[in-house]
């Protein structure tokens, strides 16, 4: 479907440009280097202007994952009971056939909203996340899923704030003096904010991380302020009383572009230090300190994570954290203010890749991913099928088992669309296999720097793989669809998503320049707190929106919901050699990152008889899974921190998210995967 002109598929070697099409905020510009048609190396592309080359140790190894033999190669169908991992080739024609007749039975009986697609970004490009997929399902009319899994509850927080998902220009962190890096292994999860922290430190600027795992990052930190989970808000809130009775806040600057000044500044006074640290774990001492550096260091920049949002209470985590570069004016100063997410830079016509238009029914229902388990289980009326591409909820989702049994479901019929037999498609009535994103076309946005890239196919097709948006348009000419979108090229969709007078900011970029340039940044902007979407069209410190939401419309700490009487916090985090699982079935990324590990405080493991280098079991009312433990300083007493989401077929020994809450968060929906508690024993 593409043109030779806008491809390098003919060319058999060379070097040619590329775009990391990973959920990752960083987006690097890449070089392929292809040998007898063959991508046998990955570099960073030097000149991209914000990643230079440098790239991490993941996508080095890219060509292992590209190429592994396990890699999925041609359809397949069950032959055997489900779940048990047995398939067998068939062609195109029948997985299509199958499909369509099977969906079109269930539409008549049923209805269309039986149906379920199941995706997120585990490639991010923007036709094949959330292009042909959604124009396809809307279509249909089948039920919608609210992606909530990622960043939904602290994108929601920063919206009540600041109104958009806006921040600064990360290119002028160069400039910051004082980096805070609040609930985000940067390190592992966004590198390049480390080496522009690292490039600003030699002209004198200072590392904060707080966080509730002495990580890498942790560990590279000028200081590591190690804090309960869960209670950023408390901590943030005790900052602002410090500011605030110390006269460190810059009032001109609240008086033209915030909401709510007075009230939050009489709100404080009941976040004094010592009721703080009792909350967070944090020394008045330190709180001190923390809140006197932020106070007096200017350009001061915070780098809010998604970690610290990842709980009950996160979506007021990230609004009340938001709230602390107003109190010191820092908005208005180059390299000063804060990033949580930039997408909303770079936004495009999405009504036009998404086609809400084609939905008939306005009613039909919403269905929040971080339930799946329970959509699946007990939801009337009754899930029938399910379309999974893009994503592996038997791995990623909250409350995994409860996750399996849903897919278990001998009455579910289960699509998946995938480069690997992953846990997910081992529950498949029907396994489709995917392109990678180097043979196809798509374009880009990141949601750090402010760039949008284009990739064009760089390799043929792996053996009989097909991209997101070609196999969504055969299944719609086998359903009947006849909407002109179902027959557009990805050339045509790109050239209308990026004809979009709403955002100005992308006003000079299209489908010609991007294929010229392979990168474009959006438009130069001034960041102005005076003129932002909120209702007021000012930062929002009091939230009017909030109250009519009934959350408190003042930043306020909110503790955890309880979740049953277990001694530990359990915090499964994100590892370095993986994203998400993605990687985790590529036996190179498995090596280097060797074991899935627990960490545990001196003083629990001394109590429970552990010792390092041990075998566990942790558990709580969900589920289990058993890791070896590693004992130090690394956490706070009464804290388990994991990393990784690890995919054992057969065992499930590894799988964390047996444990993991599927509760909503406070805002957006949002999941809560660190809020749950457990219990821990040697084995
Ligand atoms: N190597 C690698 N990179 C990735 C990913 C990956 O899996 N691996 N995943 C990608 C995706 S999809 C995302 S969303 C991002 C996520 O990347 P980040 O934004 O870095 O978020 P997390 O890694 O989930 O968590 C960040 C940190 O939050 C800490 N944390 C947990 N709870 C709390 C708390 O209550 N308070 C504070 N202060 N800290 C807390 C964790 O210990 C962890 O170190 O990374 C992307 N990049
Ligand atoms: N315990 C715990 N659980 C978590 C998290 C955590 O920190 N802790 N993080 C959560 C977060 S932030 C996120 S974003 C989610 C992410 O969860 P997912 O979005 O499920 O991410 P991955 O596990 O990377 O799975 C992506 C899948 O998409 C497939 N894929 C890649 N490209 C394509 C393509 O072009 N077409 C098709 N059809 N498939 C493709 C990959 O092979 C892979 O199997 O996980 C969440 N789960
Ligand atoms: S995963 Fe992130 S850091 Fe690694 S190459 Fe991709 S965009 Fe760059
Ligand atoms: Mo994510």
């Amino acid at each position: 479907m593409t043109n030779t002109m806008n491809s390098y598929v003919n060319e058999q070697n060379g070097i040619f440009p590329a775009v990391c099409p990973l959920d990752c905020p960083d987006q690097c510009g890449l070089l392929l280097h292809k040998v007898n048609g063959t991508v046998i190396k990955v570099e960073g592309d030097p000149n991209h202007p914000v990643t230079k080359g440098h790239i991490c140790n993941k996508v080095r190894n890219m060509p292992a994952r590209i190429n592994d033999q396990n890699r999925l190669k041609y359809p397949m169908k069950r032959i055997g009971a489900k779940g048990s991992g047995k398939f067998e080739q068939i062609s195109w024609t029948e997985a299509l056939d199958t499909i369509s007749n099977k969906w079109k039975t269930l539409i008549a009986e049923h209805g269309p909203e039986t149906i379920l697609p199941y995706s997120f970004y585990g490639n991010m490009g923007n036709l094949t996340s959330e292009g042909m997929g959604h124009a396809f399902f809307n279509a249909l009319g089948a039920s919608r899923l609210d992606r909530t899994i990622c960043n939904s509850a602290g994108a929601k927080g920063y919206k009540y704030t600041m109104g958009a998902s806006r921040g600064i220009d990360p290119e002028d962190t160069i400039h910051s003096k004082l980096f805070i890096f609040w609930g985000i292994n940067a390190v592992s999860t966004n590198m390049h904010q480390i080496l522009l922290a690292q490039k600003a430190r030699k002209q004198g600027a200072k590392i904060i991380v707080i966080d509730v795992h002495k990580n890498q990052t942790g560990r590279l930190a000028d200081w590591f302020i190690p804090i309960q989970p869960g209670t950023d808000s408390a901590l943030a809130l005790g900052m602002m009383h410090i500011l605030f009775k110390e006269n460190m806040v810059d009032y001109a600057f609240l008086e033209k572009f915030t909401v709510g000044h007075d009230e939050l500044k009489k709100h404080v006074t009941q976040y004094d230090p010592k009721t703080v640290s009792e909350i967070t774990g944090v020394p008045e001492d330190d709180l001190y300190k923390l809140s006197r550096l932020y106070g007096e260091i200017s350009p001061s920049y915070i780098r809010i994570g998604n970690g610290l949002q990842h709980h009950d209470n996160g979506g007021m985590a990230v609004r009340t954290i938001a709230c602390l570069p107003a109190l010191t004016g820092q908005w208005l100063v180059k390299g000063g203010g804060a990033i949580k997410s930039n997408s909303g830079y770079l936004s495009y016509n999405s009504v036009v890749t998404q086609r809400p238009d084609l939905l008939e029914n306005p009613n039909t229902r919403t269905i929040n991913m971080n339930l799946l388990g329970q959509a699946l289980l007990d939801l009337e009326p009754k899930i029938h099928s399910m379309y999974v591409y893009n994503s592996n909820p038997a791995i990623v989702a909250p409350n995994c088992n409860k996750v399996r049994a849903g897919l278990a479901r001998e009455d579910l019929f289960l699509v998946v669309h995938d480069l690997f037999m992953t846990e997910t498609a081992f529950f498949a009535d029907i396994i489709l296999p995917a392109t990678s994103s180097f043979e196809n076309m798509d374009f880009y946005a990141s949601y750090w720097h402010h760039y949008i890239q284009i990739q064009k196919p760089v390799i043929e097709p792996h053996f009989e793989a097909k991209s997101n948006v070609e196999v969504f348009q055969l299944l719609a000419k086998e359903m009947g669809f006849t909407d002109p979108i179902f027959k557009e090229s990805e050339e045509t969709l790109i050239r209308k998503a990026l004809d979009y007078q709403e955002n100005p900011y992308i006003e000079h970029i299209n489908f010609e320049s991007l294929i010229e340039q392979n990168y474009q940044k959006c438009q130069s902007y001034t960041f102005d707190p005076g003129n932002l979407p909120t209702p007021s069209g000012k930062i929002e410190l009091y939230s009017g929106a909030m109250a009519q939401a009934g959350l408190p419309p003042l930043p306020t700490y909110l503790p955890l919901k309880d979740d049953g009487d277990f001694p530990f916090k359990f915090i499964p985090a994100p590892n370095h050699n993986f994203i998400n699982s993605t990687f985790a079935n590529n036996e190179f990324h498995v090596e280097l990152e060797k074991n899935p590990v627990a960490y545990i405080n001196h003083v629990d493991a001394l109590d429970r008889g552990i010792h390092d280098g041990d075998t566990v079991r942790i558990w709580n009312n969900r589920g289990a899974c058993e890791l070896k433990v590693k004992v130090g300083e690394d956490v706070l007493p009464s804290v388990i921190v994991t990393q990784g989401l690890w995919t054992h077929r057969g065992t499930q020994k590894h799988l964390v998210n047996a444990l993991t809450p599927d509760r909503v968060a406070d805002m957006g929906g949002g999941a809560t995967f660190f809020s749950g508690r457990v219990n821990i024993e040697k084995i």
